[in-house]
């Protein structure tokens, strides 16, 4: 199979001065054409002697016994010295059938490794497009599964693989459209298609994660928070899009945030909730309708005061140019943290680049270059030359 080369631009921004500190080119090997290879990366530090980065293909054909189609995978790649890309084994098997050999499950083109995340011991990678057929019933419902790895061994982690089936349960949910770890052993998935569309966000335990993986279709766990469903006038928001956490409360607790970007009559927005106990401490609203405010979030500490800083992006974001014309260039908002739940009124970064869709992801990237102040990279991944 032919070798592609894809370049992957990467644009950092320094942490006191909005402006373009460097600019690095990295080149990789796609491994399978075709593969979206490269649509999640993370690093991964098994140990501290090694760095790998980790990257996902969510649409790469595997090489197994099943008849599985475009299953997705996810690599890891040396990041220090030369070497090749390695697939990092998480599920091989077949699509489940029940006693009747109904099929149960429908892992083709379930794009694993769309989301994948490390937290340095553990792995977490997701195929938000996977589906079930819901006890049997004719219905297949997508509500999408994660796979959790630690050392040699895989967990499967599909917590909207319920009997909460149909839209307005957990059918449609997508869980691990967006991943994260938590601080204290904890991960979090958002799921955008529960209840009609309103999107859910879901945190489970990992030590209950792997202690009570059985091959069943449904685990209930018994130490998970989860937002729940409200009003209609919530459909068709996505919360859950995307998710971050940081301590936003200063109580040695990660919070969560997620990115609502069809909410509030499309304006968008953000929802933190309390690690605690996954209650809504407070939101932002977008101010831009259609903009996709909430596209992408994320949360470091950007001035180096002990307080975390929460940015979101809106890659869809118009701005007036000097014609007087509006010009699509995206945008990201930066919440200085005040503490206790609170926030400065945002600054705002915008893409130069028309199209280019600035903020479609944003990566803290503690301080890449050693100045004191942690940095970010925003991505405009339709930016930069062809
Ligand atoms: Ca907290
Ligand atoms: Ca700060
Ligand atoms: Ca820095």
């Amino acid at each position: 199979m032919p070798l592609d080369m894809v370049p992957v631009r990467m644009v950092f921004t320094d942490a006191v001065r909005p402006s373009l500190l460097d600019i690095e080119i990295l080149r990789l090997h796609c491994l399978f054409n075709g593969s979206y290879f490269g649509f999640s990366v993370d690093f991964f530090q098994p140990n501290i002697k090694q760095s790998n980065i980790l990257i996902g293909a969510p649409r790469a054909n595997t090489t197994s016994a099943s008849t599985v189609v475009e299953r997705g995978a996810v690599y890891t790649c040396p990041w220090q010295k030369s070497g090749d890309c390695t697939q990092v084994q998480f599920d091989n098997t077949d699509d489940r059938k029940n006693m009747e050999g109904v099929q149960m499950e429908f892992k083709s083109n379930q794009w694993f490794g769309a989301t994948v995340r490390s937290n340095g011991e553990h792995i977490l990678a997701c195929a938000p497009l996977y589906q079930w057929s819901t006890y049997s019933f004719s219905e297949r419902e997508p509500v999408g599964t994660c796979f959790l790895k630690k050392g040699g061994d895989v967990v499967e982690y599909s917590p909207c693989r319920s009997n909460a089936n149909s839209p307005e349960g957990q059918g449609f949910c997508q869980a691990g459209f967006s991943i994260d770890f938590v601080k204290n052993n904890r991960v979090v998935v958002g799921g955008p298609g529960s209840f009609y569309w309103q999107g859910q966000l879901i945190s489970d335990d990992i030590s209950e994660i792997i202690t009570k993986f059985n091959n069943h279709y449904y685990t209930p766990y018994s130490n998970q928070l989860t937002t729940k469903s409200a009003s209609a006038q919530y459909d068709d928001s996505y919360l859950g899009y995307s998710v971050t956490v940081g301590d936003f409360n200063e109580d040695g607790e990660d919070d969560y945030i997620t990115g609502v970007p069809r909410g509030d009559k499309a304006l968008g927005y953000v929802n933190i909730f309390n690690g605690r106990n996954m209650e809504s401490m407070l939101n932002f609203t977008g101010t831009q309708m259609a903009a996709y405010f909430g596209h992408s979030v994320a949360a470091t500490d950007l001035n180096n005061d002990g307080l975390v800083d929460l940015f979101v992006g809106a890659p869809l974001f118009m701005e007036r140019g000097s014609d007087g014309k509006l010009r699509e260039v995206g945008q990201v908002s930066v919440f200085l943290g005040k503490g206790g739940f609170s926030f400065h009124t945002p600054v705002t970064l915008s893409g130069t680049e028309i199209y280019s869709r600035f903020g479609s992801s944003i990566a803290a990237l503690e301080d890449l270059d050693m100045d004191g102040f942690n940095d970010i990279a925003i991505a405009a991944p339709y930016g930069g030359p062809t």
